[in-house]
């Protein structure tokens, strides 16, 4: 049987993680719904932001802190009236993408691949540190390296000065969820 998500989510803002997504490419929406309320309130209680991947209706409903948008969802100008003021974060690929979500008014953006990774069916090539490092050096918004990164290799990241990461498998398939998340912030704040 899978572990309980509450509790992982849980276990990982113990251990000092930033920000929640919600990211459940199959679930199904009613599902999605239920878990998303969950951890809306989980969230809420402390005082961690809650990001919701790809679904902009879930991310309205839950009155989540921000939606995150791939290039293949709904564009930023159709989501921003919507969002309002909230957080709209964009995943990109490459140094013009980056470029049109910042022009496009995005709130932070995730890029990568930064590594090999198994989680993303169709992930795109891997862009390579020092595209991350280029784009967060001109970005005027956040810049949060993703994809394939974990204990392992976040040391490459944080000695080039990216302090900023998400972090999905190596978290999750971790056996003490809380430790991993805090090791890995520990390394991310010794920026
Ligand atoms: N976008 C680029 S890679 C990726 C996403 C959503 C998946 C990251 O997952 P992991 O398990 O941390 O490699
Ligand atoms: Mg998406």
């Amino acid at each position: 049987m899978g572990r309980d998500p509450i509790e992982m989510v849980a276990a990982q803002i113990k251990g000092g993680a930033d920000v929640i997504q919600l990211r459940e490419k199959n679930m199904p929406k009613g599902e999605k719904l239920k878990l998303g309320l969950a951890i809306r309130d989980l969230t809420t209680q402390e005082g961690i932001p809650f990001i919701v991947n790809d679904d902009l209706d879930l991310a309205l409903i839950l009155e989540a802190d921000g939606v995150h948008l791939g290039q293949d969802d709904i564009p930023i100008k159709y989501a921003r009236p919507l969002m309002k003021d909230k957080i709209i974060g964009i995943s990109t690929h490459s140094l013009d993408q980056a470029r049109e979500a910042i022009d496009s008014g995005a709130d932070y953006i995730g890029i990568g691949p930064a590594f090999k990774t198994e989680t993303k069916i169709k992930a795109d090539p891997v862009v390579g540190i020092d595209l991350i490092l280029r784009v967060k050096e001109s970005s005027p918004v956040p810049v949060i390296a993703i994809g394939g990164i974990g204990e392992k290799n976040i040391d490459l990241l944080v000695n080039k000065g990216i302090k900023r990461a998400a972090v999905i498998s190596d978290i999750l398939s971790s056996k003490d969820i809380e430790a991993k998340t805090r090791t890995l912030k520990e390394k991310l704040k010794s920026v």
